[in-house]
């Protein structure tokens, strides 16, 4: 255990240029992560930080420091193998990129990574040519880009921090079928669950080009009809997945949803999606809530804004840019029950929000438009190639645990200078910020005076309202988590605890993965508050919290990398990475429920008003779930 005095005062510069240098000494000597954030940032601002070179179509936090975007083929500025690029390396620290070659033509590709820490990125479309005009050669000969058809590929990715890792394509490991707009959802062993697209693109999806079927990354053969990607034309492209609790996944697709038993081959129907379409290209904000102890670890999607189009009004000509989008939230927690709730609903109409789990279990809503969808063509009524127009810079925060009514609020939210609209993403960093780029409703690379909604590569960073407090530094973080097994000791500072002892009881655990973000939603994305409990020394100077593993669950959250904070009162520690599960695509071991010993802190030390205790005695008992008090909603009456 560390005295108060040892981490207070800070040892760090005080002038924010020098911390870079510092923490990369500090990390070198001492193999510790940066335990502040390097970068300066205000809280509740916006700042443009780098360019990516490319647009960010697609983009995920490979590493702690390195974020891996795509783009479609297109004429970028950044060149690689003597042709535009499509895809980048970025680092966080430097914003620098580095081009990499991804060879086939990534445009609306899926993406999400596997148990071993492999990413993938799937699916696409045709070689093409200037403007998005297919090319005539489909495997690599024609200029200016030089792509390949993309339509089949698989992309493999392992990230690293030497610069030297490289998409690798290669021929003899694609899927079965063509898929332009697949989705890609994890599954308990590490393994991937592809599904949906359609073979040659296009806005929206059509009979003749459907792909309604799903297959699996390690191939396990042919690919399996899906009922609801054929019922739900046109608007079902990127379909919206959700691995439940329960083992089976949640599918959202235009007005349609069910539950898929996808061991079984099952699909059991749900009530449509109420008030909107919420898929592509309405593309309302959603996200899986944060599972939590309070919550017995159910998973409740959130829906908000959208378009209420009817499937004939997507195909036909009309002014879809200036057509309002929806406002509307609604909710569904599958494993409990089939009904929809209505959530708060979001102030203004919004398509292409995209919702960001952060570490204090809100949910912040970015980017987006207030009229049209996403999407792009040469109409009359498009703004330039947009098929939305009335951008919204402004973010909301959401508070799932706030009464209804009081959930979403624009309080101190800033507005952005850039518009992010279709082709735009964004992800949670390890500091905590969030990492904003992209937006490109243009056919090809497209720049200058009279273009309304131009090809955008400037980055940007939010800074939520905790980004420049100081941060706990928390000591002993694992750098994996296992499925149950024993328990581990996070020991905090009096300053990690912003000198009362008291504010242990609003210390958290929240295991963070961020996804594949891309078309305004992150495939793949999880938030997690593991069960702790914690001991106060005597003398209030030091505290250490015990923390469970994970439940003894896959399908709660699956294998692969992580992000893991300590929260006290809301403010995150900077994240230690970490991996979930044994690394393996595999069966993965699933151990006993951790059992944590019960909280203590003395009555001297206790000046709370939330915990309900009496100042005179020292305050024994579990704080959080028990162990076995866990339920699991697994298999109601469908
Ligand atoms: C858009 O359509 C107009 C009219 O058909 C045509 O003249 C123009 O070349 C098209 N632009 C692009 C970028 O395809
Ligand atoms: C955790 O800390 C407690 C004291 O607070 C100690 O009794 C226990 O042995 C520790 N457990 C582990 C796994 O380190
Ligand atoms: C507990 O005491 C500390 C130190 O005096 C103070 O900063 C904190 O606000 C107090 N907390 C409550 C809930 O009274
Ligand atoms: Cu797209």
């Amino acid at each position: 255990m560390r005295s108060s005095s040892s981490s207070s005062p800070s040892l760090a510069p005080s002038h924010p240029r020098l911390l870079p240098l510092f923490s990369l000494v500090l990390a070198n000597a001492l193999t510790v992560a940066a335990q502040q954030p390097t970068r300066h940032g205000v809280a509740n601002t916006f700042e443009i930080v780098g360019n990516s070179g490319v647009s960010a179509q697609q983009m995920f936090l490979g590493r702690p420091g390195k974020i891996y975007i795509l783009d479609k083929t297109e004429n970028n500025p950044v060149q690689v193998n003597g042709h535009p690029a499509w895809a980048v390396e970025y680092d966080v620290e430097t914003n620098q990129i580095r081009p990499l070659d991804v060879v086939t033509n990534s445009f609306c590709a899926g993406g999400g990574v596997a148990g071993d820490g492999t990413w993938l990125n799937l699916g696409g479309n045709q070689a093409v040519t200037w403007g998005g005009n297919t090319a005539d050669s489909q495997t690599g000969g024609s200029a200016p880009y030089m792509d390949a058809d993309g339509g089949k590929s698989i992309r493999f990715l392992t990230p690293c921090d030497d610069q030297t890792c490289n998409w690798v394509d290669d021929p003899t490991r694609y899927m079965t079928t063509r898929r332009w707009y697949p989705t890609l959802e994890g599954l308990p062993d590490g393994s991937l669950f592809i599904l949906g697209g359609n073979k040659w693109g296009g806005f929206v999806n059509d009979a003749d080009q459907n792909n309604p079927t799903y297959e699996f990354y390690p191939s396990q053969g042919e690919p399996v009809g899906l009922n609801i990607l054929a019922t739900t034309l046109p608007a079902n492209l990127f379909p919206f997945t959700f691995l439940l609790p329960s083992g089976n996944i949640f599918i959202q697709t235009n007005w349609g949803a069910e539950v898929f038993d996808y061991k079984n081959n099952v699909e059991y129907p749900f009530p449509n999606i109420p008030h909107a379409v919420r898929t592509y290209p309405a593309s309302a904000g959603n996200m899986m809530l944060p599972l939590t102890p309070d919550n017995n670890y159910q998973a409740t999607m959130l829906f908000c804004g959208g378009s209420d189009l009817e499937p004939d009004q997507w195909v036909q000509d009309w002014a879809i840019a200036a057509y309002p989008a929806d406002s509307t939230c609604v909710s569904i927690t599958p494993d409990v029950s089939q009904t929809w709730s209505d959530d708060d609903s979001i102030f203004q109409g919004r398509s292409m929000g995209n919702m960001i789990g952060l570490p204090d279990l809100k949910v912040l809503l970015v980017n987006g438009a207030n009229t049209g969808v996403a999407g792009y063509g040469n109409v009359s009524w498009a703004i330039g190639h947009s098929y939305a127009d009335n951008p919204l810079r402004t973010p909301l925060m959401y508070d799932p645990t706030a009464p209804a009514g009081s959930r979403w609020t624009s309080n101190g939210m800033p507005e952005s200078t850039v518009n992010r609209m279709y082709h735009s993403g964004a992800l949670l960093l390890p500091d905590g910020s969030v990492f904003i780029a992209g937006s490109n409703p243009n056919p090809d690379y497209i720049v200058g005076t009279g273009v309304t909604y131009p090809w955008e590569d400037r980055t940007e960073r939010f800074y939520p309202w905790y980004y420049d407090k100081h941060r706990p530094e928390p000591q002993g973080l694992p750098s994996k988590l296992t499925y149950g097994g024993p328990y581990f000791n996070v020991t905090l500072s009096a300053t990690d605890l912003e000198n009362s002892a008291a504010n242990i009881k609003n210390t958290k655990a929240v295991v963070i993965r961020t996804g594949f973000s891309t078309h305004a939603f992150n495939m793949g994305q999880r938030v997690l508050q593991l069960r702790t409990t914690y001991t106060v020394a005597e003398d209030g100077n030091s505290a250490v919290l015990h923390v469970s593993q994970l439940p003894s669950n896959a399908n709660i959250f699956q294998p692969g990398p992580a992000m893991l904070f300590i929260t006290v009162n809301g403010v995150p520690s900077i994240a230690q990475w970490i991996t979930v599960g044994s690394g393996a695509i595999e069966t993965q071991p699933l151990l006993a429920d951790s059992q944590l010993p019960d909280s203590y802190i003395p009555a001297a030390q206790d000046n709370s008003t939330t915990g309900g205790n009496t100042p005179n005695a020292a305050v024994h008992g579990a704080s959080g779930v028990g162990a076995g008090a866990l339920v699991f909603f697994a298999h109601r009456a469908l």
